[in-house]
């Protein structure tokens, strides 16, 4: 036998960290919402997926671990888009990650912020995750370089929508798709539970990360691009004419409304191959 191979049989296998950067990273991509995706597609197009939507790099140990959060009811199409070119994306992102579709059940008023939390919450029981990344269904990024990952303050990654002339809004704005890590999402108390139907939710986390003193990371306007796929307002999702005086109040309750006071119940666990869905019960107003 050879004395010059020292390395003990069993380290063999053992790969080394992903690179800060990521080798397999394009930049800019086409993104278009004009045919229409079919899942079998989407399914043969991401060979080394497995089940339930999950992802590890096998050429090196990726150097985070990533819940998406996407909160859903009732946009088969736009899951389906958002299946077809994220996918691809973190893959080449080298991230350890999973799909967490949490669906509301029902025709109450919409609860976007309390399916975030109940996203957390379901997604700790499968895996060990640090970093949870919370997307609209909507929203896809056109470059491959903004990293669906956490950063060390709250990460804002939809930072330059086509909706909003590739630019933010406002400057507060944190809406679409962020990134917490588990000990930022623990420092807020994760997200309000009180927003029923449309807006401020996102605001209410804004004013929940500033309160603690953090400050939010972003991209900058040209790798942040995204795309949103127009639609009309849904059912049961309506301006909630509540939200500015939710959104004066948040230093006062978030400490009490958050993942602390989270109940919700779980309907149905599905492990989809691209995707796990969770149908809950959120309750009502
Ligand atoms: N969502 C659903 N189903 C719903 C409502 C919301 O899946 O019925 C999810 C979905 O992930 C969506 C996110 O919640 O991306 C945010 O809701 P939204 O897309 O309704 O919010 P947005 O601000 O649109 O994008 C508001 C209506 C705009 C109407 C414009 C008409 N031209
Ligand atoms: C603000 C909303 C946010 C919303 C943002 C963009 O006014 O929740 O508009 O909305 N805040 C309040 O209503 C208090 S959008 O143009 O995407 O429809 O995210």
């Amino acid at each position: 036998p050879s004395t010059t191979d020292v390395t003990p049989a069993h380290t063999k296998d053992i790969v080394g960290n992903c690179a800060e950067t990521s080798p397999l990273l394009v930049g800019p991509l086409r993104v278009e919402f004009n045919i229409p995706v079919e899942i079998n597609e989407i399914i043969k197009a991401n060979p080394s997926l497995m089940e339930g939507g999950r992802y590890k790099p096998s050429e090196c140990k990726a150097l985070q671990k990533v819940a998406i959060i996407i909160p859903f009811r009732k946009r088969e199409s736009h899951l389906n888009y958002w299946l077809y070119y994220m996918h691809p994306v973190l893959q080449r992102q080298q991230l350890d990650y999973g799909v967490y579709i949490i669906n509301q059940d029902g025709s109450n008023t919409f609860n976007r912020a309390k399916l975030l939390n109940i996203g957390y919450m379901e997604a700790l029981k499968d895996y060990d995750y640090d970093c949870f990344v919370f997307s609209d269904v909507d929203i896809v990024a056109m470059d491959d370089r903004n990293i669906y990952r956490c950063f060390s303050q709250p990460r804002h990654i939809s930072v330059a929508l086509d909706k909003f002339g590739f630019g933010l809004p406002y400057y507060q704005y944190f809406g679409g798709v962020s990134a917490l890590s588990k000990e930022q999402f623990t420092k807020i108390n994760g997200f309000p539970n009180t927003y029923w139907g449309w807006g401020g939710e996102d605001d209410d986390i804004y004013n929940r990360i500033a309160s603690k003193g953090m400050s939010i990371s972003r991209p900058d306007s040209v790798t942040g691009k995204c795309r949103m796929i127009h639609h009309n307002r849904d059912d049961k999702n309506d301006p909630n004419p509540k939200r500015f005086d939710l959104i004066a109040r948040t230093r006062q309750t978030m400490n009490t409304d958050g993942i602390n006071s989270l109940s919700y119940n779980v309907l149905r666990r599905e492990n989809f191959p691209l995707y796990v869905k969770i149908t809950v019960d959120v309750g009502n107003p």
